[in-house]
């Protein structure tokens, strides 16, 4: 759009909010003719102009929001401004990247082998559900947390870089989904499991399901200061093999609990052609599943003073000594559910049943109570005490077709996607009505509010994650985008702004902070940051002069510079099975002077960006000639920043590794 169109809308927009403003007097606020004809032209109405006002943001203005979006199958995270919903980065998560070098470095490398299960290299991921770390119950925007669910992966990233700066994954279950939740000072982050196997994944019968197969919900306990999940003071709690959900953390009232919904009680295993019902019908059947209780302080008190055992690569807490111990209670819940919701105050928890109308509001001094009192309605099979349904809760709101997901905006109100209306709906938590719902494109699963699992949700946007988007933008084959849907919460009916089609996995949840609280570097400063330790890399090079090449034990050591536009050293010469090291420093400090290290056919790409130092290993296992060249674009001698890699054949008399 050219400028002098960009300007008519604005005036166009100005005029029509005036115009919307007042809209008794429409005559003081008419556009004028020139804009008139341009709606017309673009078959654009008052709505229309007035949505993009919202979410129309110059270039060179930074959005309010930064929302953090998972990116499904890609195994990614997306970074998205908000409200103008301008895609701004894809943090390479549990797939290798290109682009950023994921993968393909030593660190990297290292950050992806630690997340895989022994002996296989994992080339995809599902990421699902992205959480901000907290400081007393609020985003204070230094880390993020994000699961894979296909492989029972969690990943932290730092935001100092927007850089996954670790991966961990247990024996201890196969799969998860109810990750990832963090407490309210990111004590822990919380991964439970989906699919009930046996722990430790040992063989047994599915026949056997009861007796051997068990869920385990994981706390992964977080150093702040290291930045890291820390395996040995991690711990898990055995649970039955029902199918554990998403998780939500108490706060404030309820602090030090937390809640996790689960479906599939009836321990469904499918088994159709032995005339078993599928599971999708097996978990069906009954009209309760439950929601576990967990006391999460306890936990750790019963973790650390001997009690877990340890299950393959992690200490466990038996499912008797959790009932023993009192930390482990259910609740029913109505029917199959999904979402699970702890309120901005921690009084209550949300919960929305998939095969149920309503969403049910949990009062957490209630269930204080009854636990408090040892009130419990009876036992499930597996002997957890379980609090009687009607005395736990404060009321049920009369929701609509498939409620899922639940946040809330601060303002005395929560928003509840309805997947089979394909509607949001706003609801009074005050009376427990719904007030307003907006139709979305379509099927919509998760929404996200800023700040909405903290103390202070920040509620302005609310962003709808639909999984179907049919007939929302051009055609593309079989294969349609997810659709990202900005909806304006600020007046008294929602109004719908902006589609943004993500054609990229399925962003399963988001969540939004304000963009202020987060202050990412601008460069790695001082020259030669090891991008994962955050320290001084110890192969870094700081100087051109420093640059070297040397033979060692272990192979050849290249210490290379990268600055506009050339690499010192630009030849390197070795023998053909030499395994050489290249510790390639970026000696810029100035923003956005990215370069990058490929060499030709040894699948090597790397992402240098200022005051980075990368390590690469790799076995010169071909000989010939390979050309080296920087991959993005950063100067106008871009082209020539360039080298040699050659690989002299075995038996060759040629001295190598030597500085050309
Ligand atoms: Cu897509 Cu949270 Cu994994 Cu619901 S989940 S929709
Ligand atoms: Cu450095 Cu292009």
């Amino acid at each position: 759009m050219s400028r002098t169109k960009i300007g008519i809308l604005t005036v166009a927009g100005l005029a029509i909010v005036a115009m919307v403003a007042c809209r008794g007097g429409r005559q003081a606020g008419r556009p004028s003719a020139s804009v008139e004809s341009l709606m017309k032209a673009r078959g654009l109405n008052e709505a229309d102009v007035v949505a993009a006002l919202k979410t129309y943001t110059p270039t060179g203005k930074p959005d309010e929001y930064y929302m953090f979006a998972s990116g499904g199958h890609s195994g990614q995270v997306l970074v998205i401004g908000v409200p103008s919903m301008r895609i701004l980065k894809y943090i390479a998560v549990f797939t290798p990247e290109p682009w950023q070098g994921y993968g393909f470095d030593d660190e990297t490398k290292r950050i992806l082998a630690d997340g895989s299960p022994k002996g296989k290299a994992l080339t995809w991921g599902d990421s699902h559900h992205p959480a901000l770390s907290q400081t007393n119950g609020d985003y204070d925007g230094q880390f993020l947390f994000i699961n894979d669910k296909a492989n029972a992966r969690v990943a932290v990233i730092s935001l100092k870089d927007f850089n996954t700066s670790q991966i961990v994954r247990s024996d201890l279950i196969q799969q998860d989904h109810g990750a990832s939740a963090v407490t309210p000072n990111t004590e822990y982050v919380i991964e439970s499991s989906q699919f009930a196997t046996p722990l430790g994944n040992t063989y047994a019968k599915l026949d056997n399901y009861e007796q051997q197969y068990r869920g385990a919900v994981i706390f992964w306990s977080f150093d702040r200061d290291k930045g890291r999940i820390n395996k040995e003071k991690s711990f898990a709690v055995e649970v039955p093999p029902y199918s554990q959900d998403l998780a939500s953390s108490g706060k404030l009232a309820s602090d030090g609990w937390v809640f996790i919904n689960s479906f599939n009680t009836e321990e469904a295993t499918g088994g159709t052609r032995e005339g078993k019902p599928a599971i999708e019908s097996g978990a069906s059947q009954s009209d309760m599943d439950y929601m576990h209780v967990i006391n999460w302080r306890k936990a750790a008190e019963v973790a650390a003073s001997g009690k877990a055992k340890p299950i393959k690569d992690l200490r466990v807490i038996p499912m008797q000594t959790a009932i023993d111990e009192g930390i482990l209670y259910f609740i029913p819940e109505p029917k199959s559910p999904h979402g699970v919701d702890v309120t901005p105050d921690g009084k209550e928890i949300c919960v929305s049943g998939k095969l149920d109308t309503h969403e049910t509001i949990y009062s957490f001094e209630k269930i204080k109570g009854l636990i408090d009192a040892k009130t419990f309605a009876g036992k499930d099979r597996y002997g957890v005490p379980i609090l009687p349904f009607q005395q736990s809760i404060r009321g049920q709101v009369e929701m609509g077709l498939g409620p899922l997901h639940t946040q809330f905006d601060g303002k005395g109100y929560g928003y509840t996607t309805l997947f089979i209306e394909s509607k949001v709906a706003r609801w009074s938590l005050s009376d427990l009505k719904v007030i307003d719902k907006i139709p979305v494109h379509y099927n919509v699963g998760h929404l996200s509010i800023p700040g909405s699992d903290t103390e202070h949700p920040d509620g302005k946007y609310l962003v709808a994650l639909d999984k179907w988007s049919i007939d929302r933008f051009m055609p593309v084959g079989p294969l349609l985008p997810q659709n990202l849907q900005l909806i304006d919460i600020t007046g008294e009916k929602m109004q719908l702004l902006y589609d943004l089609p993500i054609g990229l996995g399925e962003p399963h949840y988001a969540q939004m902070i304000r963009a202020d609280l987060v202050k990412p570097w601008a460069f790695y400063k001082p020259v030669g940051i090891n991008p994962v330790t955050h320290d001084k890399d110890p192969f870094a090079v700081t100087s051109e002069k420093e640059a070297r090449m040397e033979r060692r034990g272990d192979g050849v050591h290249v210490y290379m510079t990268a600055i506009r536009s050339h690499y010192v050293p630009d030849q390197i010469v070795v023998k053909q099975g030499d395994t050489v090291h290249i510790h390639l420093t970026n000696l810029e400090q100035t923003k956005d002077a990215t370069h990058g290290f490929a060499i030709d056919s040894y699948n090597i790409n790397l992402s240098l960006e200022p005051g980075k130092t990368n390590n690469v290993t790799f076995v010169a296992d071909r000989p010939g000639v390979f050309p080296f060249y920087c991959t993005e674009f950063c100067s106008a001698l871009h082209l020539e920043m360039a080298g040699y890699l050659l690989v002299e054949p075995k038996g060759g008399t040629e001295s190598s590794a030597a500085v050309r």
